[in-house]
């Protein structure tokens, strides 16, 4: 399971960056994950250069620029910290 997310990683209070409830979420579903960081940021003009380069594979798996995307081990894609922590919620870890 792979979780990618913005460059600040699952930091930061859940309610105020959504890598982070994404993140939160899964940790208390119980799920050990990998975090993948993507950089190109739209409010960090300096990261512009190299954004579509940087989110090329979160557009390719979820059609969106937008992280946190989870990468379920059965290849499934859940995009936005919403849905993703409601699936961890309806999905507790075995
Ligand atoms: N509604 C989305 C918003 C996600 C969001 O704004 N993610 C930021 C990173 S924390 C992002 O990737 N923004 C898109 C961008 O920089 O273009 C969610 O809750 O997942």
């Amino acid at each position: 399971m792979k979780l990618y997310t913005c460059g600040t990683g699952t930091s930061g209070p859940a309610a105020m960056h959504p890598c982070a409830r994404a993140g939160k979420a899964l940790d208390e579903a119980g799920y050990k994950y990998d975090i993948e960081k993507v950089g190109g940021y739209r409010l960090m003009p300096w990261t512009w250069k190299n954004r579509a380069r940087d989110r090329k594979v979160i557009k390719e798996l979820s059609g969106t620029n937008e992280v946190p995307i989870l990468i379920l081990d059965n290849g499934e894609v859940i995009s936005d910290s919403g849905s993703i922590a409601k699936w961890a919620k309806e999905n507790p870890a075995p």
